[in-house]
């Protein structure tokens, strides 16, 4: 497979197939629930944190297939994460992904019960892999740690507790290194570990690119508007310049981590693409 975008597209295929085979069919009691969970997760999204699982896994050697599940958790946690924070409760948005929000087709009880749905498949995903035990558990133990009140869900929670006042850059950085940088970081984490990566430099190399690019990834978005304006963010913070600036940064200092690191192409093409998207 030649360039990214080839490589991009078809491991984003790959996880889409995998998704619709492994979640719970429409069909199936609690239709209503299981219809908002795959309405939830498919159809839509760049799924950048499935295909940075792979490249993590295949830069150490694995074969594609061994970061399935974790591609998969990836998503569905992400998935999880949107239909909530979509909620009139967080940040209130009627559309995703060009579509209208979880809530918005199935009704709020609906869409937090599919968040918690989605959830708990992905964490179920993971236990029942085929990989071998250790794998297993180290990859439970930093999605754990990435999706619970030491990330994502606490960088939430900072969030809304800081809402209408003034954020310092330092503050925000923590915020977005939770919010969104840890799951970005504990996508290429999962991969290494779905490998069975033992190589410390490797394990090193790869934490320190998924922290910048997590926040890369966090600048950026801020940079293209998807948050809500009245939200301190990169931009009402540092200004337009200076995000752009940063976000370049950050993109510099991932691509500088992989340093010495073979086969790391893919992971620095990604770092371009996170830093240059368009959407
Ligand atoms: C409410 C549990 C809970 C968590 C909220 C991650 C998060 C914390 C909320 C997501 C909302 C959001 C817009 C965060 C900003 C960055 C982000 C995750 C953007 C969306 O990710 P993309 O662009 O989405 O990768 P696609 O649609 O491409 O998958």
């Amino acid at each position: 497979m030649s360039g990214l975008y080839e490589y991009f597209s078809a491991r984003r295929r790959r996880c889409e197939e995998l998704l619709a085979a492994r979640l719970p069919s429409a069909s199936k009691p609690p239709a209503r629930l299981h219809a908002a969970m795959r309405e939830a997760c498919l159809g839509g999204g760049k799924r950048l944190r499935a295909v940075l699982a792979y490249a993590a896994a295949e830069l150490c050697g694995a074969q594609t297939d061994a970061a399935d599940d974790a591609a998969c958790a990836l998503e569905m946690i992400h998935a999880y994460s949107l239909a909530h924070d979509d909620l009139p409760a967080m940040d209130d948005d009627d559309t995703r992904r060009g579509r209208p929000a979880c809530h918005i087709q199935f009704g709020e009880a609906t869409a937090i019960l599919a968040g918690s749905g989605l959830q708990a498949l992905a964490f179920a995903m993971l236990a029942e892999s085929d990989l071998p035990e250790s794998r297993k558990i180290k990859m439970l133990q930093l999605l754990a740690g990435a999706v619970g009140s030491g990330g994502m869900v606490g960088g939430q929670a900072l969030e809304m507790e800081g809402e209408g006042g003034d954020l310092t850059a330092a503050a925000l950085e923590t915020v977005q290194h939770k919010k969104t940088g840890a799951l970005i970081c504990a996508s290429v984490q999962l991969g290494a570990a779905a490998a069975g990566c033992g190589d410390e430099k490797t394990l090193t190399a790869l934490t320190r690119y998924g922290r910048h690019l997590g926040l890369c990834f966090q600048v950026v978005d801020d940079i293209l508007d998807h948050g809500k304006t009245e939200t301190a963010n990169s931009v009402t913070v540092l200004g337009a310049k200076r995000a752009t600036e940063k976000a370049g940064e950050l993109r510099d200092n991932a691509v500088a981590a992989l340093a010495g690191i073979e086969n790391a192409h893919r992971l620095r093409g990604i770092a371009d693409f996170v830093a240059r998207r368009k959407k």
